[in-house]
Order: structure tokens, then sequence, then C-alpha cells
């Protein structure tokens, strides 16, 4: 199967732990497929990695994003989106915690629906306070949706999703102030905002490890953004 009608969006800030092993294997699994890594000032060896992968296997671009005026991984994922030429959008972190065959299932199901979501059927090595945070606001967005008859699905926190790339492009293009540019999560600002129209698939996947390499850069002050970004 040739995939040169999907490009995979990859944000990323600090990622040389990883972002070699996630290229490589992406580019293994899904030929002709393009790569797009947002990069917001990284200060490791993050750029170099992705411009040896670059040389290596085309079809690479590192979007470099160090003199943009909003930073952040919703800011850079929407940069990246109004690059894309190709139908089908995927997008998905540079730490290796979304697993690299699962884009197969986004992809297929985006033949026959608008967005596809990757949904986190178990989670390993959570602390409770992680865990317990994740899910009240999960449960909280979840009822703030309902309540405003707007789609949800089950994992909304979830930042490994697929769509089509002339929706995304539709949605940015007529709510240029909609998304939380500091925000981390693109997927709920596309829920909100992208009418009641479209069909959305959940894609369950085993199993989703606490971040193995590099260092988090989730803090609490983006959690209460998704409260803020559910109530908009
Ligand atoms: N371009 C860009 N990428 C970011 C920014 N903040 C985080 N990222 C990337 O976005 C992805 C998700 O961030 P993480 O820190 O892994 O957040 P998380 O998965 O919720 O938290 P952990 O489970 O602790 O890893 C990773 O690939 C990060 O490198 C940012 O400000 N700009
Ligand atoms: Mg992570």
């Amino acid at each position: 199967m040739i995939y040169d009608n999907l490009t995979i969006i990859i944000p990323t800030l600090n990622e040389e732990g990883s972002i070699g092993t996630l290229i490589s294997e992406l580019k293994r699994r899904y030929g002709g497929v393009s790569i797009i890594v947002t990069d917001d000032n990284s200060t490791d060896s993050t750029r170099d990695i992705v411009l040896g992968m670059k040389s290596r296997y085309g079809g690479v671009t590192f979007l470099d994003r160090r003199k943009k005026r909003n930073h952040g991984l919703t800011a850079s994922v929407v940069d990246a989106a109004s690059m894309v030429h190709t139908e089908y959008i995927v997008v998905m972190d540079g730490d290796l915690q979304h697993p690299p065959y699962v884009v197969k299932y986004l992809y297929a199901a985006l033949r026959t629906h608008d967005i596809a979501v990757g949904i986190r059927r178990k989670v390993k090595n959570w602390g409770a306070y992680r865990m317990l945070l994740s899910k009240g606001i999960t449960a909280i967005t979840i009822f703030i949706f309902m309540l405003r008859r707007k789609r949800i699905v089950s994992d909304p926190m979830s930042g490994f999703f697929g769509v089509r790339a002339a929706i995304f492009k539709r949605v940015i293009r007529d709510n240029p102030d909609g998304f939380v540019p500091g925000g981390y999560k693109v997927l709920l600002d596309l829920l909100r905002m992208v009418g009641p129209g479209v069909t959305i698939a959940e894609i369950g996947y085993n199993t989703f490890h606490a971040r193995r390499y590099g260092r988090s850069k989730l803090r609490l002050h983006h959690m209460v953004d998704v409260l803020r970004s559910a109530m908009r």
C-alpha cells in the first residue's frame, strides 16, 4: 500500500530521545507518507536528527517555528496543517507514546469518516494523580460538550487523530481565533468547531504507556486550558 495521500504532523519540543526512531518506523511502515515535524525551538538535537531523516528518506519537512509569534502545541499543529498538500492528515506526538501501527487504522477509517480518533483503551504506568486528573477533566469535558449538543468522543484528550485535510483547513480558515494556540488539545478545539454533520470513527488501541523518553511538557495550566477550550 502506498501512503502518498497522507501527511503525519508531529509537534515537537526537545524530543531527541525518540523522534529519530519514530520517523524511521513511520517511513518503514508507510511508504510514500509525508511527515511534518513542527518544532517550537527545541534546544536539544531534535532539529539535526529530523534533518538527517529528511536526507535519508525524503518526504520529511522540519517546520522551524523559532521566529513565530504564537508558540504552543496547538499553534504548531495548526501551522503545519496549512502546509499540507495531501488528502488526509494524522496528528501524533513525537515521544513514541502513540503506537505507529495505529496510523494504518486511522488512515483506513478516514476513507469512510471525516475524523478518526485514537482512543486509549489501556494506560500503563501513570500515577494516581495523573490518572485522576485525566479522568476528571475527560468527564467534565464530555459533560460540557453533551450539554452544548456538540459531537464528542470517549477520549477527547487524545492527541492522536486523523482528519481529512479539507475539513481541518476549513475549520482553521472559518475560525481564525477558535484554536487555543498555547493549548494542548487541538482535537478538542476541532471537535468544538467542526459542526454537526461530520462522521467520526473511534479507533481503540492498547496500550498507552507513560512517557519513556525525554521529559513531559504538560503543565497544570494546560489542563485548565482544556476546560477553557471546552467552554468557548
Ligand atoms: N511544537 C510544540 N510541540 C510541543 C509543545 N509542547 C509539547 N509539544 C510536543 O507535543 C507532544 C505532546 O507533549 P507531551 O509533553 O508528550 O504531553 P503528554 O503526552 O500529554 O504528556 P506526557 O504523558 O507526560 O508525555 C510531544 O511530541 C511534545 O514534544 C510546544 O509548545 N510546541
Ligand atoms: Mg507525551
